[in-house]
């Protein structure tokens, strides 16, 4: 079977939602939609990159000393996340993870306000950020939300056990919760909002019932 070109740019959706909320699952059940290229988080890159002895791990660094390593981390977030957002779709539509908008609008934007990013890292990575949005095709069509309660996703965490994150306060998920809340209410953009407190297979099903008003594909 000769391989797929797409006719026109696809239809662009990012998974959104507070650290564990269920995104690269919420991701993989899309899998279950005919004609769909998913794109999972690079976290797999964020935690080997390539150094000239041996790779870094900047996840670790992330949270064993924020001050010091917040602005290299998110650097290169929005780098391999502009990647992704780059990456031609070999299907009419294009299901990412996150996106450089909540890397700016939640994350870098928390790292700042805490005090663990410069005003000069920040005005960096704001420089960037508005040149990629003003150079780049970078908007989604639509936006699922997966909102969570930060005490859920404390706990998911906790129970997932990836050892970098051990350290993530309820305080912290309670800003990053604040940071998306604000940021989806005004992202200009589609958004479907989920309640990723429920169980998966509940998620998935209040999904497939809202899915035509936002033009999704069938399955
Ligand atoms: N992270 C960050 N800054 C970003 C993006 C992510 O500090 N701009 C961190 C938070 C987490 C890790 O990277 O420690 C991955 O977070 P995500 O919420 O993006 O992904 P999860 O793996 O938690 O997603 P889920 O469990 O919802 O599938």
């Amino acid at each position: 079977m000769p391989p797929k070109v797409p006719m026109s740019r696809p239809m662009v959706v990012c998974i959104e939602g507070n650290i564990a909320s269920g995104k690269t699952t919420f991701v993989n059940s899309f899998k279950k939609l005919a004609d769909v290229h998913t794109f999972e988080e690079p976290v797999k890159e964020w935690r080997s990159v390539p150094g000239v002895s041996g790779s870094h791990n900047l996840l670790q660094l992330l949270y064993s000393d924020p001050k010091r390593w917040s602005f290299a981390f998110q650097h290169y977030v929005q780098l391999t996340m502009l990647k992704v957002h780059e990456c031609p779709a070999n299907a009419p539509m294009k299901v990412m993870e996150r996106s450089i908008h909540s890397a700016r609008h939640c994350f870098v934007e928390n790292l700042f306000r805490s005090g663990n990013m410069t005003s000069a890292e920040y005005a960096v990575l704001d420089e960037w950020y508005k040149w990629i949005r003003e150079n780049r095709n970078v908007n989604p069509d639509v936006i699922v939300y997966l909102r969570t309660c930060p005490e859920t996703v404390h706990n998911r965490i906790k129970s997932r056990g990836r050892p970098e994150e051990q350290s993530i306060s309820l305080n912290y998920l309670k800003s990053l919760h604040e940071l998306h809340e604000a940021w989806i209410a005004n992202s200009g953009c589609q958004v479907m909002t989920l309640d990723a407190n429920l169980a998966v297979p509940e998620v998935e099903k209040r999904f497939l019932d809202a899915k035509d008003s936002y033009g999704f594909p069938s399955v």
